[in-house]
């Protein structure tokens, strides 16, 4: 059996790849798990829109009846953001849920395995999994952070949200090795906030030296993934106070509810979202849209990069 049997692109990005076009990858977990209807959907198309405006193109990437595809079109779209039944799917349900012929949101992890399948070397999302606090005893750290370790595609995101433990996260991302770029900024920044009150380990200021380092990197024969955190806009981050409290609240009914595993995070985003009154949402929508301008600009740039 073949890997390919399982891929399918849509028509613009199999145009898009004869015609040597830069893509740029967009994740389905965000769809499915990460925001409520119809807010996702509407998400899902503007920011394919803001790639394609800057000169890219989007690709979607979900399981639809237990085939890949690479490039989501509106009626798929749909199915992501209504349907109950589409699983999240990382790294470690991405054979069963084919083998089922099941229907999937990539996470981060299996969105990159599949990007880097189709040749696609630029993903955008909004934040990345991480260490969970306590991690260091529950061991929860998401199979994101292993996939940067060995999948060579570059990850745009507005950093790593508070919910997780940023400065275990960012350790254990040095420890694999992940070159973690903060963009414009010297901190890496926090999702909702534009400062985690952690260094960012490199700071690059332009779409085409962050284009150089990725060329480089891979040039080297290192395997591992890129990680850009592009801070949420000024007047889109929430405030510092109210989003500390939101989740302090949020983890506290995760535990007493006992959610682990694989819910805890699309648990915490939900709650996040009723104790702002909607205010996460608007900064999350937000901080994605701004996130796929750099993304197509980052998919520019490597493509002019590798011309050299
Ligand atoms: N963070 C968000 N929204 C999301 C996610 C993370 O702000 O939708 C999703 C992404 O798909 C990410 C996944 O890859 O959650 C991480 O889940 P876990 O911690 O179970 O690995
Ligand atoms: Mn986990």
């Amino acid at each position: 059996m073949k890997t390919e049997s399982y891929l399918e692109y849509s028509e613009e990005v199999e145009e898009a790849i004869q015609t040597a076009r830069p893509v740029v990858a967009l994740e389905s977990t965000i769809i499915s798990h990460g925001m409520p209807y119809p807010q996702n959907l509407e998400t899902a198309h503007a920011v394919s829109e803001i790639i394609r405006s800057q000169g890219a193109v989007p690709a979607t990437i979900g399981i639809v009846n237990g085939k890949i595809k690479i490039g989501l079109n509106d009626e798929e779209l749909e199915i992501f953001a209504q349907n109950e039944e589409v699983l999240k799917v990382s790294r470690r349900d991405l054979a069963s849920v084919l083998s089922q012929k099941q229907h999937g949101g990539t996470t981060v992890a299996a969105t990159m395995i599949c990007a880097y399948m189709a040749g696609i070397s630029v993903f955008v999302t909004g934040g990345v999994g991480g260490v969970h606090r306590q991690g260091e005893s529950t061991m929860d750290v998401s199979a994101d952070l292993i996939e940067l370790s060995q999948t060579r595609v570059a990850v745009v995101c507005a950093g790593i949200k508070a919910i997780l433990d940023i400065p275990r996260t960012l350790e254990v991302l040095e420890t694999y090795g992940v070159p973690v770029i903060g963009y414009q900024s010297r901190d890496f920044p926090a999702f909702y906030t534009r400062s985690s009150g952690c260094k960012a380990p490199i700071s690059l200021d332009s779409p085409e030296k962050i284009a150089q380092l990725m060329e480089l990197q891979w040039e080297l024969g290192l395997k591992s993934g890129i990680l850009i955190g592009n801070p949420v806009p000024e007047k889109e981050a929430m405030a510092e106070e109210e989003i500390k409290m939101a989740i302090e609240q949020a983890l506290m009914e995760a535990a007493e509810k006992s959610i682990l595993g694989k819910e805890i995070t699309p648990f915490l985003l939900d709650k996040i979202k009723d104790l702002t009154a909607g205010k996460s949402l608007q900064s999350n929508i937000a901080l994605v849209k701004n996130n796929a301008r750099l993304g197509a600009q980052i998919a520019m740039a490597f493509q002019t990069e590798k011309r050299k």
